[in-house]
């Protein structure tokens, strides 16, 4: 009966890389500084992060999802005649050797029509889809109004 346990372990294990390895993750990238600014009285929240891309090749960040939030919307604020404004994007590039930037003032994931209760100190699970069809799961911190990013020195 001992060796039950982690043979089934084992079991499961494979069944689970299996189904991880059906949508792979982009080679050589990477998501630092994944952090969502929370907003009172479910005003839309903002998700930043950056992409980092150690390969040879560009990459296209084409969407985002989230099982937390409805609607999830790629959109780059600009700065026009002293007033921010949004647009929706249809993709953020990060360069070969190079990385995009989601930040405060520029590109960022829209969460709007939150599905559970959110607030600051939750992870938020999102899902980034790329043009090659590769996708990215990544936990994004939910820090509050007033944070400028999160608390790390790098
Ligand atoms: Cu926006």
């Amino acid at each position: 009966m001992r060796r039950g346990i982690p043979l089934l372990a084992g079991f499961l294990f494979a069944i689970g890389s299996t189904a991880i390895a059906a949508t792979p993750a982009p080679a050589n990238v990477r998501i630092e500084h994944a952090w969502i600014r929370w907003l009172p009285v479910n005003l839309p929240a903002a998700g930043y992060a950056v992409i980092v891309n150690d390969g040879d090749a560009p990459v296209r960040l084409v969407g985002s999802s989230s099982p937390d939030y409805r609607d999830v919307m790629l959109m780059q604020s600009r700065l026009a005649d002293q007033d921010s404004t949004m647009v929706k994007v249809t993709h953020i590039d990060a360069p070969a050797h190079g990385r995009a930037s989601l930040a405060p003032g520029g590109y960022h994931i829209m969460l709007s029509g939150p599905i559970r209760s959110i607030k600051p100190g939750d992870k938020v699970p999102m899902t980034l889809h790329f043009a090659s069809g590769a996708t990215l799961q990544v936990d994004f911190s939910v820090l509050p109004a007033n944070a400028v990013g999160p608390s790390t020195s790098d």
